[in-house]
């Protein structure tokens, strides 16, 4: 992944200066508050946005932290996250890559992490009427997870894609295994399309979106219902490019 870095880096000191950028990939280990916003919706009994190491040996792993248990507290839904402070203009393109942990959940039920862009700023984008987001969704009992990507626009919502994995034998998926490994995800998106990449395979051709809206804010969150004890998921390797696709996305991906 630090190759991958390198290659994005070098990306982007060749595109134009009016080539917005956000980049993250945590290795300060903290959050950098000036770029960064942390967002919370709903009653915890613990929350935690952080950057962690986790790598257990003395090497460093840093990434983004999201960590929650919401035993004994009301509300049915809680959502917990950041804001990147700093809007991206994607009217002539933007790529968005970023790695998502789902760690290993004994129990990810009614769990979610998201990537999501939303043209308003608020304490949970997904109550907002208009955005889109990927998505990854637990899988009752939960280690396992489905994919899906949507955009929401004047309060409809449009499913762009989904992915339940396989099907037992009686035809009921079972979602995709999630744990052990970070996925890597890509969202590329104009004005009008988006196309979807997940571990450098292209999930989703390009679909229109039918946003209404062409500048937001990149959103990373976490959902969870109510009475589950601690659990974590994990962001990293955070690089979103503002520009033309046809400058910057040949030379982006795994
Ligand atoms: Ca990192
Ligand atoms: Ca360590």
């Amino acid at each position: 992944m630090t190759l991958l870095l390198c290659v994005l880096l070098a990306v982007v000191s060749l595109l134009p200066a009016n080539n917005g950028i956000i980049y993250d990939d945590f290795e300060y280990g903290r959050l950098d508050t000036s770029r960064w916003e942390i967002t919370d919706d709903g009653v915890f009994r613990e929350l935690i946005v952080d950057v962690s190491d986790v790598d257990p040996s003395d090497s460093t792993d840093y990434r983004l932290r999201l960590r929650s248990s919401t035993t004994g507290t009301p509300s049915p839904v809680k959502v917990l996250g950041v804001r990147n402070r700093t809007a991206v203009d994607f009217r002539r393109g933007m790529t968005i890559s970023c790695d998502i942990d789902w760690n290993s959940q004994k129990n990810g039920s009614y769990l979610t992490a998201s990537v999501c862009i939303c043209p308003t700023i608020a304490d949970n984008p997904k109550r907002e009427p208009n955005w889109l987001a990927f998505e990854l969704i637990g899988v009752p009992p939960g280690r396992n997870v489905r994919a899906g990507l949507w955009s929401r626009v004047n309060g409809s919502l449009k499913q762009l894609f989904e992915d339940w994995g396989d099907r037992d034998a009686q035809g009921r998926p079972l979602g995709k295994p999630a744990g052990g490994r970070a996925r890597t995800i890509r969202i590329v998106m104009d004005d009008t399309s988006v196309q979807l990449f997940e571990d450098g395979n292209r999930v989703l051709p390009i679909a229109e979106h039918h946003l209404n809206f062409t500048e937001g804010y990149l959103y990373l969150q976490m959902s969870t219902g109510t009475n589950f004890p601690s659990r974590e998921i994990y962001f990293d390797n955070l690089v979103v490019l503002e520009g033309p696709s046809g400058t910057a996305i040949p030379s982006l991906g795994p």
